[in-house]
């Protein structure tokens, strides 16, 4: 067999190193303060890990297999579970016992034996609807999970609804109405300019199905909805199928192209489509999006340049790195000129942002994010009040980081914003994690208990909370509640 060694690349020293294993730990050890009463449920995260070493020196840290987590809360206590997401190339990769899945997404460095297997390693997020727990990469279908072992139930297609190729790892659920707003980009397979908005009921039917054509194959990663319209954005980070079939980059950034943004009517069809576009950018993550009027805001993490600077110009080029601002971008229906407004929200950057999940998509006065202000590297938790621009912050300490958090409200009435924000921290210099509970309605008093891992949570991107009367019945009870606090 080859030797096991993993390449030079950063990715892979420090808090990067692979960690390749699995972990079930009962009974968290609750080193400061005390979990809420009250705080029972689950959350579920999902990122990459390492097989196997690629045997190449172009690894980016989007790649790599799912190894989903889930913090259990019950009666006082956290227990912590995490596993491989058993898709079908970690499957072939352990019968191989090396790695068969080459450059990011691109089939054609795989090895002969995997030339036409599935690509999706299942490491983005964590999607529970209608009684089923599913873990998303955007490059394929949901591999449904089992919520109590997380073991890997098996690909699906959401009972043959799904009929493009790939689903997103960015899915709307609307725990109000408890429908779900998804979508699938390149949708007819790789390089394809196609793309489907689905809408699911609370019971997981497909209520709603819109394709369109993207204005090039775009990389999609996120996108955002209202009550009345769902929003697409389109950055120039493009596939080239011929570059691709060279074994180059699957995406390239392509600064002379426009941002490109599609109003996609809810519960319409493709005739009520909207366009609208401004110079190049680039994002991840969507905040929210909210309707005034003829107006739609759509507040991001964007980046006035490419996010990816892994990801080349066609013509090779590495574009320098920029910073994340969130910025609110207005598409004014009532006017014609198809123009985006901008408007920045913030002036300190930021990644990762959440809300108050009941608030998607509807007027809100919170959000929550990473916030990059130290020099040292650290990174910090933060709450911005959108109506007075108070940013308020929790810092885990010199050289310490924070994940993204998760919003849970107190009660599911209650006002916006009163509940916990749960934060996976990494604790660098100790080489291991903490779980922290802050009261999200007072960050800055720290946190109202400290869970600690004897393990590292290496890397997670995304994830979601469920109650475990959620869990119990397939349903969110939430409602939204007029006010905030
Ligand atoms: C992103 C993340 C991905 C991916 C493509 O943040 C884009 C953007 C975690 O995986 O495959
Ligand atoms: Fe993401």
């Amino acid at each position: 067999m080859e030797p096991i060694r993993f390449s030079d690349n950063a990715l892979f020293k420090g808090w990067g190193s692979p960690m390749r294993s699995e972990s079930t730990i009962d009974g968290l050890e609750v080193i400061q303060g005390a979990v809420p009463e009250g705080l029972e449920g689950t959350l579920y995260r999902n990122g990459a890990d390492w097989q196997y070493p690629s045997g190449r020196d172009d690894d980016i840290f989007i790649d790599g297999e799912g190894m989903f987590h889930m913090f259990r809360f019950e009666d006082g206590q956290v227990s912590y579970r995490s596993r491989w997401v058993h898709t079908e190339r970690y499957e072939m990769q352990a019968r191989a016992r090396r790695a068969l899945f080459g450059r990011y997404r691109n089939r054609y460095t795989n090895a002969p034996e995997a030339a036409n297997a599935n690509m999706g390693s299942a490491n983005t997020t964590a999607m529970f609807h209608a009684g089923h727990l599913y873990a998303l990469k955007e490059d394929d279908h949901p591999y449904e999970i089992d919520p109590d072992t997380l073991a890997t139930i098996g690909r699906s297609d959401m009972n043959g609804q799904i009929s493009a190729r790939t689903f997103t790892a960015h899915p709307k659920l609307d725990p109000i109405t408890n429908e779900l707003l998804a979508f699938a980009y390149q949708a007819r397979g790789d390089g394809t300019k196609d793309i489907v908005y689905y809408l699911f009921d609370k019971d997981g039917k497909l209520a709603n199905e819109v394709w369109f054509e993207m204005p090039y194959a775009a990389c999609v990663h996120d996108f955002a909805v209202t009550d009345e319209w769902i929003v697409f954005p389109f950055f120039p980070l493009i596939t080239d199928m011929d570059v691709v079939k060279k074994g180059g980059n699957y995406f390239q950034w392509n600064p002379d192209q426009d941002t490109h943004i599609a109003l996609v009517p809810r519960n319409g069809d493709a005739s009520g489509i909207r366009w609208f576009k401004g110079p190049a950018s680039s994002a991840g993550h969507m905040m929210n999006a909210v309707r005034e009027g003829s107006k739609v805001h759509l507040d991001l993490c964007l980046y006035e340049g490419n996010c990816f600077p892994f990801f080349t110009t066609p013509q090779g080029e590495v574009t320098p790195p920029v910073p994340p601002f969130l910025t609110r971008m207005t598409l004014d229906l009532a006017s014609n000129d198809g123009a985006i407004a901008k408007e920045p929200l913030l002036k300190v950057s930021c990644e990762m942002p959440r809300t108050d999940d009941r608030y998607q998509g509807r007027p809100y006065r919170y959000g929550y994010m990473i916030v990059y202000r130290s020099p040292d590297g650290s990174s910090s938790t933060g709450r911005l009040d959108m109506e007075t621009g108070k940013l308020d912050v929790w810092s885990p300490g010199p050289g310490d980081t924070v994940q993204e958090c998760q919003f849970v409200p107190r009660r599911p009435d209650a006002l916006e914003g009163d509940g916990w924000l749960l934060v996976p921290v990494s604790r660098v210099s100790e080489g291991r994690s903490d779980l922290v509970v802050l009261d999200a309605l007072d960050i800055e008093a720290g946190p109202v208990a400290t869970v600690k891992l004897p393990v590292r949570v290496r890397s997670t991107f995304h994830g979601t909370w469920v109650s475990a009367e959620t869990l119990a019945s397939g349903q969110y009870p939430y409602e939204l509640s007029s006010g905030s606090v």
